[in-house]
């Protein structure tokens, strides 16, 4: 047996678990375990601000699939990554954050950056640990590596007194296995709820599949693919599941919901039964849940149980992994010709493609869709977006068609601005051979561009898209709509941003006309290094179609035609 102080258990016990690299910020009651650092052989992203190192994590970790480490030190290192937590949480991302803490003697007498990080960050962590002794350390981080990515992933936090951080004991990695009585993550379904939803299958007429967010977490792609050609299923896709199914597959109908596709949302209304695969019904995908698909039979295929009849009534839950239990349903599922509903739907997809603007003229204006859709085209959609929160953010969705599983990185339960400079970062570092591009708002910029200093000391390769309308454009548009254009605090006065990244040594362009979008992608794409470039877009458009927040799924709002254009340039 080998002693060692509780500092290099922690980075013995990272190495075994497979890290490579942990994003964080160091502090006094931190230290210890910086210091034990310059043994092991771990790379370590000095960020720029706590929050940014929990969204680097949370980058990795959906670019990766595995688990991402961020670190900080108490009090105020702590509390700022309390965002970047909230945020995995949200959006069932394995991030581990670990964090110093006062001495043990001292917690609970308002030391010197002392805050009880594990009482704050109780209700959003999956779980959490107040280690105070060295012997307790190497138990604490195998068992959150565990709970973090096994069943619903999720964060896990681990607060490290300094004492124990110092203090030394024997360490033994196979006695500190984890011993979680009571955690159950791998629950199967029973065999009378796959009989019942087996029954419901085979006999719908107008069935559609809510392919969400755990298709792309249970690797289920292929099987929801295979089960929905040979069941003849068109699928309906959430936010957080885009690329779990590639766009380009015919039967795939596109994004549903609050900014989703018309013909998507009517689909969903109409369907005699919903397939909801890995998704938890959110209100942004609902509407109001009095009128939603109210002619539909629900199965609902989970791994939570806690999400099951949660926001919407089912009639069978199947609780359990997805690949699993497709695994179980496919061979019984009847291969059917829905025809008659697959070409209905098509019909309502003709009558709604009017709202897309690229059909329009060209008059002169740049609006986000045609930067949006210029760089999909230009990348042949084989980037790995990461946006940020807003407009953009639905207008990626909207206008960049993703193909593969995690080429989609976004904030979407939380709705994090700031997100994704430093989600970007971590994505590059789980897929260092990915062509990663950062969309993000003049607004969400401006909350963590600190981190540009991150991307240039460690020489990251991201190219960031700021799509800039001078506006916290999101809110205008819901002044414009429900509160008669009073854009109370939402104009903004930005700086510069090709001259800030200058700044930072990094390269950059301003391109305000259509002409402008392709050439300056490709510069970008040519440079062997970050660049920026500050699209500046029409001021006052708006996303459409949308569905006012609780309002009947079918009730959207659509472009008006003529649209109304806004800009400096009238
Ligand atoms: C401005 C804005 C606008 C938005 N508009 C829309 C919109 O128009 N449309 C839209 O869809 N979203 C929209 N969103 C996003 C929305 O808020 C939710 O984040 C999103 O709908 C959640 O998608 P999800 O349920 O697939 O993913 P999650 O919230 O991540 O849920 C995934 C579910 O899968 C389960 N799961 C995990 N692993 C497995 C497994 N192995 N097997 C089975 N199940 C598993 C989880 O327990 C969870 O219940 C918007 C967000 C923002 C910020
Ligand atoms: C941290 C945080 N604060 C506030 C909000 C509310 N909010 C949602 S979208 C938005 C506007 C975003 O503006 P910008 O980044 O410029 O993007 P745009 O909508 O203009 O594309 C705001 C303020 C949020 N989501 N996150
Ligand atoms: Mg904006």
């Amino acid at each position: 047996m080998i002693n060692k102080t509780g500092a290099e258990i922690v980075w013995e016990c990272l190495l075994r678990e497979g890290v490579r690299q942990v994003f964080g910020y160091p502090g006094g009651a931190i230290l210890p375990t910086y210091d034990a650092l310059t043994k092991y052989d771990i790379h370590h992203v000095l960020v720029r601000h706590e929050q940014g190192a929990t969204h680097m994590a949370d980058g990795f970790a959906r670019a990766s699939g595995k688990v991402g480490v961020a670190i900080a030190t108490s009090g105020p290192g702590a509390t700022n990554m309390v965002t970047g937590i909230a945020t995995a949480m949200l959006d069932s991302s394995p991030i581990v954050c670990i964090t110093g803490q006062v001495g043990s003697k001292l917690i609970g007498s308002d030391a010197f950056q002392e805050t009880d990080i594990t009482g704050a960050t109780l209700p959003i962590t999956k779980h959490n640990y107040l280690v105070t002794r060295a012997q307790d350390v190497a138990r604490a981080i195998r068992e959150a590596f565990y709970v973090a990515q096994s069943g619903r992933p999720g964060p896990v936090l681990i607060d490290i007194t300094k004492d124990a951080q110092q203090g030394a004991c024997d360490f033994d990695w196979d006695s500190a296995a984890p011993q979680l009585a009571g955690y159950r993550p791998d629950l199967s379904p029973e065999a009378c709820d796959y009989e019942k939803a087996l029954a419901l299958i085979n006999s719908a007429e107008r069935p559609v599949i809510l392919a969400g967010h755990g298709i792309i977490l249970s690797s289920a792609g292929e099987l929801v693919r295979r089960f929905a050609e040979k069941a003849r299923v068109p699928m309906a896709m959430t936010l957080l599941g885009l690329g779990g199914i590639p766009a380009a597959h015919p039967l795939n109908l596109g994004m549903m919901g609050m900014h989703g596709e018309a013909w998507v949302n009517t689909a969903v209304q109409e369907a005699d039964l919903l397939l909801a695969f890995g998704m938890r019904f959110d209100d942004r995908v609902t509407g109001n849940l009095k009128t939603y698909a109210p002619n539909a039979k629900k199965i609902h295929i989970e791994i939570d149980p806690a999400e099951i009849n949660k926001n919407v009534k089912v009639d069978v839950a199947l609780v359990g992994d997805l690949s699993e239990v497709l695994e179980e349903l496919l061979p019984k599922t009847e291969p059917r010709d829905r025809s008659e509903w697959l070409s209905h739907i098509r019909d309502l997809k003709g009558d709604s493609a009017v709202r897309d603007i690229q059909n329009l003229p060209d008059s002169g204006h740049l609006y986000a869709a045609h930067v949006i859709n210029d760089l999909y085209r230009e990348t042949n959609g084989r980037a790995l977006v990461v946006t940020d929160v807003g407009q953009h953010q639905m207008w990626e969705a909207q206008y960049y068609h993703h193909n593969e599983p995690r080429s989609l990185i976004t904030s979407g339960g939380l709705g994090t601005m700031g997100f994704a400079l430093p989600a970007a970062i971590g994505a590059k570092f789980a897929r260092p051979d990915a062509e990663v591009w950062v969309m993000v708002g003049d607004g969400g910029f401006q909350m963590t561009l600190c981190e540009l200093a991150t991307i240039v000391q460690e020489k990251i390769d991201v190219k960031i898209a700021i799509i800039n309308n001078g506006y916290l454009g999101m809110v205008r548009q819901w002044q414009e709509f429900f509160y008669e254009k009073r854009y109370a605090a939402t104009p903004l006065v930005n700086p510069d941003f090709a001259k800030l990244a200058e700044a930072y040594g990094i390269r950059s362009a301003c391109v305000s006309e259509r002409k402008d979008v392709i050439p300056t992608v490709q510069e970008a794409r040519k440079h062997p290094g970050p660049m920026l470039i500050d699209f500046r877009v029409e001021q006052e458009d708006s996303v459409y179609p949308m569905v006012p927040a609780g309002a009947d799924l079918h009730q959207m709002i659509r472009r008006p035609a003529p649209i109304y254009e806004t800009g400096a340039d009238e």
